[in-house]
């Protein structure tokens, strides 16, 4: 189906609107800040009473805010509310936002908010958005995109998920020509008008189902990406789950579906033939012919899924128009993040590879597929999700199982229904931060042999041990690098 053009996004008089701000993290702070300089009565709920918590707290009640911390702080939606915004971590089963629905408070999250208060560049018209969401690779694949808009001499930035809210990249004084924006299922659960120029669904595979509630609930959220798309709706052509999402979108009339496969490209799609990155769908007389856009080895670190990452940026590039060689030029400059398949040290013919980032089984499996045998460093907060999939593909590859956190046991049961011969090591409760990763490179080292990987690819999030995936990351790196101090150099 396809609409005529994207519906108005009717926006509230602010002045005096009493807004409620649900969540005082980076969403939650720049979603407060915003609406107090539009002169909307803000008032801020927040579970968590940190540090952190307080100085935004402070800031805020400087510029007027009310703001409530602390377990209760969101049990009650105030009387007076008009409009709810609400930060991603913020389930919708929360009390605060059930009482929002019921009352028919609107409810918004922190991007449709940054949508509707898109300011006009000179031209006239606001900067338009390329929207990336799927399972795995987002991170990566909008920081590509963004390394190609940035070739391609455009003020890009890439925002949301990947960490600076989008409307603090919305609300830049000096506005950007253009947004590369990571949308998380949880972001897109609340979107009702953005009209991306052009969007992608990387891949979808069970995860945050504790928040969304169901598979099917969590799908719904990602599928959102699609709708009021202008100019192109890119999927992987290898997936029929997706393209589904694709058929069904309401978009806006002319709006392209664009397929990008790791195989030879048809027509009206993006591929690799011989190496080479071709584009059989932004060009002119595309029934016979291709345009080059670079290099597989134009990639770091080429790997299946990086491969699959770069068409997808290099396909939302080429809606937004730009030049073959700036998509070149920008995978070539492209650095990955750490945390992701991060070589941390080798010991006694060992390699020991950091892949935190892994937080959910579709990403572990990805990782691990890409070595022969494999120790592997597991465990956290499952989210919801299973293991037996995961055990069943990679069973092959492991030498060993290390596990840690919290919903360790869910992974080792999977692995005895599947892979009853493959050890396992479970680490005791108790330990938070470096201690965990010492005991678990210890244990590790125990089991590997010369040849054997390492794999720290945990398929949980990590919050029950540590920050967050990066102090994981860390922490496996500086275990990794005090055993290779301890060694005896080589004679
Ligand atoms: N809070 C509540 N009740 C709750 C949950 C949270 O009151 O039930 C409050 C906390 O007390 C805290 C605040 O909400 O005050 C935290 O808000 P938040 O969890 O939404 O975190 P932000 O700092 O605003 O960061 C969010 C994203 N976080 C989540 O989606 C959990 C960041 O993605 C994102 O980078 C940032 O907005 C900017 O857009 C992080 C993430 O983990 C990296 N994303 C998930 C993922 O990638 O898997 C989806």
């Amino acid at each position: 189906m396809s609409a005529q053009s994207p519906p108005p996004a009717p926006t509230p008089p602010w002045p005096g609107l009493r807004a409620v701000v649900a969540g005082l993290g980076v969403s939650g702070f720049t979603a407060a800040d915003s609406l107090l300089q539009l002169g909307a009565a803000v008032t801020v709920v927040a579970d968590r009473d940190d540090a952190d918590a307080r100085e935004r707290a402070t800031i805020l009640e400087i510029l007027g805010a009310d703001v409530l911390l602390g377990e209760g702080a969101t049990e009650r939606l105030p009387a007076d509310a008009q409009l709810v915004i609400a930060s991603p971590g913020v389930p919708p089963g929360s009390t605060l936002l059930r009482q929002a629905g019921q009352r028919g408070v609107p409810l918004w999250g922190d991007v449709e908010l940054a949508w509707r208060l898109r300011p006009e560049r000179a031209d006239g018209l606001p900067a338009p958005w390329l929207a990336v969401t799927g399972t795995n690779g987002k991170t990566t694949t909008v920081r590509m995109l963004d390394s190609m808009l940035r070739a391609a001499g455009l003020r890009s930035v890439a925002a949301g998920n990947v960490g600076t809210p989008v409307l603090e990249a919305v609300r830049h004084p000096e506005p950007y020509d253009v947004l590369a924006v990571e949308l998380s299922s949880f972001q897109l659960h609340s979107t009702s008008s953005v009209s991306a120029q052009a969007s992608v669904v990387l891949n979808v595979a069970a995860d945050h189902l504790d928040w969304h509630g169901s598979y099917a609930a969590y799908r719904g959220a990602k599928a959102r990406i699609y709708e009021r798309t202008q100019v192109a709706c890119v999927y992987p052509l290898a997936d029929d789950e997706i393209e589904q999402l694709v058929r069904s979108a309401d978009v806006i009339e002319g709006c392209r579906a664009v397929g990008f496969t790791t195989g030879v490209p048809p027509v009206g799609s993006l591929g690799v033939v011989d190496g080479v990155i071709a584009d059989r769908a932004f060009v002119a007389g595309r029934v016979r012919e291709a345009v080059e856009l670079g290099s597989v080895h134009d990639i770091t670190p080429l790997a299946p899924h990086t491969l699959l990452d770069a068409l997808a940026a290099a396909a939302l590039a080429r809606a937004h128009g730009v030049p073959a060689a700036a998509v070149r030029d920008g995978l070539r400059s492209f650095r990955p993040d750490p945390h992701r398949i991060a070589l941390a040290g080798r010991i006694a013919g060992v390699d020991f590879v950091d892949d935190s980032k892994a937080t959910n089984p579709h990403a572990a499996q990805a990782s691990l597929s890409g070595y022969e045998s494999v120790v592997w460093v597991a465990g956290g907060l499952a989210k919801g999700a299973q293991f037996d999939e995961l055990a069943v593909a990679t069973r092959e590859r492991l030498r060993a199982a290390v596990l840690l956190g919290r919903d360790r046991r869910l992974i080792a049961e999977a692995l005895r229904r599947h892979a009853p011969d493959v050890p396992v090591i479970e680490l005791a409760d108790g330990e938070t931060g470096a201690r965990v990763m010492q005991h678990a490179v210890t244990a590790a080292m125990s089991v590997a042999r010369p040849g054997d990987t390492v794999l720290l690819a945990p398929a949980c999030a990590s919050q029950d041990q540590f920050r967050d995936y990066g102090a994981r990351g860390e922490a496996f790196a500086a275990a990794v690098r005090d055993r290779q101090d301890s060694q005896p150099p080589p004679q």
